[in-house]
């Protein structure tokens, strides 16, 4: 492909003036260079930045998203909205997962996000039947994220426990279930099948404390470094004060510092809402080298509570954004609110910024990419040789960034307005996203609408307040 020739463009040695951007024809940037010439070049409309890793993402819960909004009385709560996740989760067949991922993928991708880490749990059929491929369900994100052009890091969940108590899983649970050994089964599959796909890496996700008994959780790792040494390992961890109050009663110790004791946790680790953390469980994570994987959207819509972001990040703790269960789709509103979050609690601005006369748009967007891209696996989150053509372009010409140049048309993007100025995206070197349209989208629409619509009439918030 031509090289690429950018006016204005975020390198990891900062904002930098005509740069000349050459990509291989696998997707990978071969070289950058400041201060070139444009000749033969193809010309980006506006300012270029890394794209945006989304690090944890559950697919099928973008068409509940909005569903679960009514109060049921004083006891709505986290654990109420997983009974109606549960709910809607019981009807979806492989083609509804197939549809509602294409179309939620499509709006990452014109929300910024170039690459996506998928939590993947629904291995089985409702009744908790293995269905007859035991790759059927990943195989649909995997494809709905070639068909959408988005980057993917599957992480297929090991899920084997109702509770803290190793109880069986419940009715609604018994789609999730697997062993050890069909997850460990189902990786390697995967990573051979897609061995020649540089937009795909495997992980896995043991889905939480709750959910994966501490024997079955060091098996899986010493399978898992057996398949690759590397591989993404994601985990639920510390959400809910009643999980950490269950963690303390069941194994002595709260969920981060049990985990931090008890598994080589280090940077190939995501710790996903690690949002109850003592003081020196939080000092512990940030030095483990591991991201902790906020999803400021989400955690707020389901009552979560607050990161503690400040001191996570005095003590040079890693993190990485995700959109979670789909409230919200957008890297934007995700970095305004964990900073927001932070200023309503604290009283006080600029609070990743930390003191320094930094831009906090500037500190938030890069952390979320390196966050993002140690998450993910892949060589992502950065315009420089050697990392995948992962590329947003911001129209110079919106009124939003109008006169800012330099950090500042960061600040602007994340926390002026709502009118997007981002126009044009490209992942592995070729364009998904071209003037905020996306070649495939009215098909996928299509399909979603038919789809969403369908889920809506049983959904089960509505069949709970009918009379
Ligand atoms: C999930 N979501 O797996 O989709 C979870 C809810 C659980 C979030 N934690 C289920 N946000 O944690 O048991
Ligand atoms: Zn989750």
């Amino acid at each position: 492909m031509p090289d690429l020739f950018a006016d204005n463009a975020l390198l990891p040695e900062g904002w930098s003036r005509d740069v000349r951007i050459a990509v291989t024809g696998d997707g990978v940037i071969a070289r950058v260079q400041a201060g070139a010439e444009s000749a033969g070049a193809e010309r980006l409309p506006g300012i270029a930045l890394p794209g945006m890793a989304n690090l944890h993402s559950h697919a099928f819960q973008r068409a509940m998203a909005g569903l679960a909004e009514r109060g049921g009385g004083a006891h709505d709560s986290f654990w109420s909205w997983r009974e109606v996740m549960y709910g809607f989760v019981a009807r979806l067949t492989p083609d509804d997962l197939s549809g509602i991922a294409a179309q939620l993928y499509v709006e990452m991708l014109k929300a910024g996000y170039t690459a996506v880490g998928e939590f993947h749990y629904l291995h089985r059929d409702p009744a908790g039947r293995a269905y007859a491929d035991g790759t059927e369900m990943s195989e649909r994100i995997v494809a709905a994220a070639g068909r959408a052009g988005i980057g993917l890091t599957l992480l297929p969940v090991l899920y084997l426990a109702g509770g803290f108590d190793g109880a069986p899983p419940s009715a609604a649970q018994r789609r999730f279930v697997t062993g050890v050994e069909e997850l460990l089964r189902l990786v390697e599959q995967l990573r051979v099948r897609h061995a020649a796909n540089a937009d795909f890496r495997v992980g896995i996700a043991p889905h939480s404390l709750r959910a994966v008994p501490p024997a079955a959780l060091a098996a899986c790792l010493d399978g898992l470094a057996a398949l690759d040494g590397d591989a993404p390992i994601h985990i639920h961890v510390a959400e809910q004060e009643a999980e950490v109050e269950a963690c303390r009663r069941a194994r002595h110790a709260r969920p981060v510092e049990w985990l931090l004791a008890h598994a080589p946790v280090d940077r190939r680790w995501c710790l996903v809402h690690a949002t109850h953390m003592t003081a020196e469980e939080t000092r512990a994570l940030a030095q483990s080298s591991a991201v902790a994987g906020l999803c400021p959207s989400t955690e707020a819509n389901l009552g979560d509570g607050l990161f503690p972001l400040a001191g996570y990040l005095e003590a040079g703790g890693r993190f990485g954004i995700g959109s979670d269960s789909q409230v919200s789709v957008s890297p934007v509103e995700e970095l305004r609110w964990l900073e927001y979050g932070q200023r309503l609690t604290e009283r006080r601005r600029a609070v990743a910024a930390g003191g320094a006369a930094m831009s906090t748009g500037a500190i938030l967007y890069g952390a979320a990419l390196a966050g993002g891209a140690q998450a993910l696996g892949r060589p992502l989150g950065a315009l420089a040789p050697g990392k995948r053509a992962d590329i947003v372009v911001l129209d110079a010409a919106h009124p939003a960034l109008a006169g800012r140049d330099g950090d500042a048309v960061l600040d602007s993007y994340l926390f002026a307005g709502n009118l997007s100025p981002l126009r044009d995206v490209m992942v592995g070197g070729r364009w998904v996203i071209r003037d905020g349209h996306h070649a495939d989208e009215e098909a996928i629409a299509q399909a979603y609408r038919e789809t969403a619509a369908r889920l809506a009439r049983g959904a089960p918030e509505a069949a709970r307040r009918e009379p």
